[in-house]
């Protein structure tokens, strides 16, 4: 597997116009784009710091897994996503290595990336992503 950066961070928050005021008013970020992801039941607003992103997840629905993590552990850092090349190989890679796939297949996520994620449970603790961008 061949993993290049961090792609971006996922932080839960519970409004998303508060969340973006701090990165920009107080961290000096840009806000770049605000995208819905409805697959995923949220909200995101994006920032580029470097190579790596910040993906602010606002979630949309009450059952949804933003939602869900945040009734449960408050708001915070929900999950890390790595690039990746050929992430359907990636999959099976880490499959075979005995790590649990919360999505066999990539499916789309925001910005149009392939993603998958993997089960905390067995990242020790971080939700994990993989992703690629296939037009580039
Ligand atoms: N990071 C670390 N641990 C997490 C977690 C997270 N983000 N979310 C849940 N967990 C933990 C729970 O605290 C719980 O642990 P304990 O039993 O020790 O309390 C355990 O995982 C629960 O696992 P589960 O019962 O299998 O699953 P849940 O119904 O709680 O759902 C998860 C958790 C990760 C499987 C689900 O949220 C999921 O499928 N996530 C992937 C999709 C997603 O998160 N989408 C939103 C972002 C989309 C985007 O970036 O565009």
């Amino acid at each position: 597997m061949e993993l290049s950066h961090i792609e971006h961070i996922g932080i839960a928050v519970n409004n998303l116009e508060e969340a973006i005021a701090y990165y920009e008013d107080t961290l000096g970020l840009k806000c770049y784009a605000i995208e819905e992801v409805t697959d995923q039941k949220v909200k995101t607003a994006f920032f580029k710091i470097g190579q790596t992103k910040l993906e602010l997840l606002e979630s949309t629905d009450p059952e949804g897994p933003v939602a869900k993590f945040i009734e449960k552990r408050g708001q915070g850092i929900h999950h890390l996503a790595f690039a990746t090349k050929g992430i359907e190989s990636a999959l099976e890679e880490v499959a075979d290595k005995g790590v649990r796939l919360i999505d066999k297949q990539p499916r789309k996520g925001a910005e149009g990336l392939d993603i998958a994620f993997l089960h905390p449970k067995s990242t020790f603790g971080v939700l994990t992503e993989l992703c690629e961008d296939k037009n580039k």
